[in-house]
């Protein structure tokens, strides 16, 4: 060795040395301490060392540091094995009987060891006096999940036969988790990628939200998020990270099921997945366990005193590790420890078979127990546990590790033969090929195990609690003065919203209820007069003095403030609605959002949040804020929102609402509050607000007025001299525009005109499809609320809103006579208020004139009336379509 190489050596063993004394004689905090100090004087000489975030491709526990099983492994391996089947057969039988029926095999196969550590030690059921873990199961691992709860007895065999086969009369199970299908056992929808680590991050915040407001006692209930690798790829799963470590979620785990692919093949081919998210997540400061190998790896670890197979591992890439799941012994043998004769030495005493057989660490229960165990150990940090697994694990050639694997659904018979041999399932060979389901006599040693360790660990799961305690609901006279009006004064919807809000917080039994939710947008809608009134929730309190202290509405942080104020982040503020709207059945309290946005960045930026809400059969009020591509002026295309409300056609359980004036605003709010909190009807409301300014009429005192804006429309102005049955209906701002339009015929045409409100096209929808369907069945003639409401005589309509015409035009047809749709189609533009709406032709004139038009259509007005009109309206044809933009 030359002399320098000398001293090198010598040096690096000096430090090392002295590292290793640390590690022995001190705690992890001093190893870091010196660590640091080390990092500090480095840069204090001005040298940028590139941030080291990974660490081998080793296991995080090291063997010495590992904590015995606790279980029994022998009965748990029975166990884990005849769920592995049931879950195959399922799908297996499913997909012989209905071609194409769909289903997944190899997630579960993959991930079979994590959930059942998971189930036989850690998750704890909500029986007892602690409340249950929250756990967020992978999508496609249903099957497995259900396989379980067979055994568990918790379904019957009937139920598997019928997987994906919900209407079948005996009861079937639905495909992937959804509390919207099966309302007392899933609790999370999960299988749209991406959206169950987000979820699982704002639910672990709200789980200490609520214990910081002295809610909920639970300090040691578990949100546990099971991911796939290939999921992190959404940009919602990684999206949310540094939240959960800034705010010191030591409540949640995510368990990553790293088989190395995803659908169409590697997740990361040419480098690793599993290195890649350490980076990540240890960047955004958590925790990270990493479990590559299984026990047997471990005497090589001992041999290995060079740390070759360390480098070996950690320079493979995912793509060449997958190719060893294929492979025979020799193989691995000769490609992976063949690189060096130091490293194939250290295999040398192993058979072919036995180098097969040498196990990752995913498919490991003692690795995979030591990792959970200290996850949940984790103090102020969030842990994920990153665990490499194979993908169809046991499929052997049906696909084990193939690329094909994901999309696996029926096994053959010598595909099944090898299943039932590899994971010894006592079912014959003249049996093995119809895939029938197996569960051992209630008295079998591995029924008695399960049911045991569930028992002690507080009760089965998932358990979606159905019932939801009775709500203290806001004293009636909280929204008396909306129905008063606000005299001279002009106010918006959106400061109505506001104010409403503001007294709901106050209000003594149902105040602490009240979750507002917003994403950096308070003083946009004026809301920052709350910050003060009821703070803004952070578990650190305020660290500092903010810099308007003096102002009345300072920005007040505080442990126990109400205002989850998300920062810019609409995916996360949904997620909290999420969090806060299903309190109800995962924490048995009936808290009650008020998730308050921009609209246009809503169903249009997060609508499969909304969908997933919606599955979740969450409850509470969206408020789309500056809502209204011509109400909101000056802020142009990207802002400016046209099309929530036809979005919200397309959620089933979605009360949407457009409403003009504060008493309209007051009345959905309190419906909603009683159908939601006090009926218990898990739907929820998108109500948009707008932000320009007219005096708020007082309620009409005409009786059922509450019930007709809650039904979608009601007269607001009628006419008894309305020969032509001429009606002009708006919504939102755009009913002061009808309004106008209606004193303009009257002033300049002899026109009178009725005039309504309506509040809801998609009640006025959702009614109708319902009662033409009822008819179309009964052979009835049961009427349409809008037809109860408009009567059946032939008349002119002109529906005006800031919202697409696809909108009143949804409904059209259920009323009597012509319906002309004017709305906002086309993109925003930075103008005024006043050009805007000429441009999208739904001002007053382009009302006038297309009642005029309409009028002239069915020949109630002639031509010459109507030429004279289009010259005094100065209606330009060539005026160039809103629609092109
Ligand atoms: C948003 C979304 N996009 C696409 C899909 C379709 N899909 C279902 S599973 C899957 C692959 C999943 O891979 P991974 O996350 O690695 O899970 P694994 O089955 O390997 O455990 C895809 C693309 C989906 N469910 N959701
Ligand atoms: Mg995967």
């Amino acid at each position: 060795m030359a002399e320098k190489d000398k001293i090198r050596s010598f040096e690096n063993k000096e430090w090392l040395d002295s590292i290793d004394f640390i590690i022995k004689n001190e705690d992890e905090d001093r190893v870091e301490e010196i660590i640091e100090l080390l990092w500090d004087r480095v840069s204090e000489k001005g040298i940028q060392l590139s941030a080291h975030l990974n660490t081998p491709y080793i296991n995080t526990i090291p063997a010495s540091e590992e904590e015995s099983y606790p279980g029994n492994r022998e009965l748990e391996r029975k166990i884990k094995s005849i769920i592995r089947w049931n879950a195959m057969a399922m799908v297996v039988q499913a997909n012989r009987k209905k071609e194409g029926i769909g289903g997944h095999i190899s997630t579960y196969a993959s991930a079979a060891t994590l959930y059942e550590v998971g189930f036989n030690h850690f998750f704890k059921g909500g029986d007892g006096d602690s409340p249950a873990d929250i756990v967020y199961f992978q999508g496609h691992a249903s099957p497995g999940i259900y396989a379980r709860s067979f055994l568990e007895g918790r379904l019957s065999e009937t139920q598997l036969e019928n997987f994906r086969r919900e209407l079948n009369p005996d009861g079937g199970l639905s495909s992937y988790p959804h509390p919207r299908l099966m309302d007392e056992y899933w609790q999370f929808p999960t299988v749209s990628m991406g959206l169950s680590p987000i979820m699982a991050i704002y639910q672990a915040r709200f789980n200490k939200y609520l214990q910081d407001k002295g809610m909920l006692d639970a300090p040691d209930q578990k949100v546990w998020a099971f991911l796939g690798d290939g999921e992190m790829d959404e940009p919602e799963s990684m999206g949310a990270l540094t939240l959960a470590s800034r705010e010191e979620l030591d409540n949640l785990i995510f368990v990553i099921n790293c088989n190395l692919q995803r659908l169409d093949g590697p997740v990361r081919g040419n480098s690793s997945i599993i290195q890649e998210l350490e980076a990540a997540f240890r960047g955004a400061g958590w925790n990270v366990i990493k479990v590559i190998t299984g026990e047997n790896w471990d005497p090589l670890f001992e041999k290995d005193d060079k740390g070759l197979l360390k480098k070996r591992l950690t320079e493979a890439v995912d793509g060449e590790r997958q190719r060893y799941t294929l492979a025979e012994g020799d193989f691995i043998r000769e490609k992976f420890f063949g690189t060096s004769e130091e490293l194939k030495a250290l295999v040398e005493n192993l058979s072919d078979d036995e180098i097969t057989k040498l196990r990752r660490g995913g498919h490991d229960p003692l690795k995979v127990f030591n990792a959970f165990n200290k996850a949940v150990n984790s103090k102020k940090r969030p842990t994920v546990v990153l665990t490499q697994t194979i993908k169809g694990y046991g499929m052997g050639e049906a696909g084990e590790g193939r690329n094909i694997t994901h999309q696996q659904k029926k096994l053959n018979e010598e595909e099944l033969i090898h299943f039932r041999d590899r994971f010894n399932i006592p079912i014959s060979d003249e049996d093995v090929d119809k895939a029938p389901f197996y569960k051992p006599d209630e008295d079998s040693e591995e029924i008695k195990y399960l049911k045991k360790r569930r028992e002690e660990l507080g009760g089965f799961l998932p358990v979606r609690k159905k019932k939801t305690p009775e709500c203290d609901l806001p004293a009636p006279d909280v929204f008396d003065e909306f129905f008063k009006g606000s005299g001279k004064r002009e106010v918006a919807t959106t400061m109505a919203a506001v104010q409403m809000l503001s007294k709901l917080l106050k209000d003594k039994t149902a105040g602490k209820l009240i979750v507002p939710i917003v994403p950096d947008e308070s003083r946009t809608f004026g809301m920052d007069s709350l910050f003060r009134q009821v703070g803004i929730y952070s578990h650190k309190g305020q660290l500092y003095e903010p810099v308007d202290r003096e102002s009345l509405m300072y920005y007040k942080e505080a442990k126990n403030g109400a205002i989850l104020e998300e920062g810019i982040t609409e995916a996360g503020s949904m997620s909290s609605f999420i969090a806060a709207g299903t309190a109800c059945s995962t924490h048995q309290i009936n808290c009650i959002p008020f998730y308050i946005f921009y609209s246009m960045f809503g169903f249009q930026r997060i609508g499969d949040l909304m969908w997933a809400a919606a599955d979740a059969r969450a409850k509470g009020f969206l408020l789309g804020g500056t809502a209204g591509r011509s109400t909101l002026a000056g802020e142009g295309l990207q802002h400016q929102d046209g099309q929530s409300h036809v979005m919200a056609l397309s959620i089933p359980t979605v009360r949407a609402y457009d409403p003009a004036f504060a008493y309209e605003l007051a009345v959905i709010i309190r419906h909603g509050m009683n159908q939601m909190f006090k009926d218990g009807e898990d739907v929820f409301y998108y109500i948009t607000v707008m932000n320009e300014k007219y005096k708020m009429p007082s309620m009409p005192s005409r009786k059922g007025i509450e019930e007709e804006i809650i039904k979608g429309m009601y007269k607001y102005k009628s006419s008894t001299k309305n020969k032509h049955n001429l009606h002009l209906l708006g919504s939102g701002s755009i009913l002061n525009e009808a309004l106008q339009a209606a004193e303009i015929l009257k002033r300049d045409y002899d026109i009178y005109p009725e005039v309504w409100s309506v509040t809801s096209y998609k009640q006025l929808y959702d009614n109708a499809i319902e009662t033409e369907r009822m008819n179309t069945l009964n052979n009835s003639n049961r009427k349409t609320y809008i037809e109860e409401s408009v009567g059946s005589k032939k008349g002119t309509f002109v529906a005006a809103s800031d919202y697409m015409k696809a909108l009143p035009l949804s409904v059209s047809k259920w009323f009597p006579g012509e319906v002309a749709a004017l709305g906002t189609d086309g993109f925003g533009l930075s103008e005024h208020r006043d050009e805007l709406r000429d441009h999208f032709e739904i001002d007053a004139k382009h009302i006038v004139w297309a009642a005029l038009h309409s009028l002239h259509k069915q020949k109630k007005v002639d031509k010459q009336f109507l030429n004279k009109a289009k010259k005094k309206l100065d209606i330009d044809p060539d005026k160039p379509s809103p629609t092109r933009g």
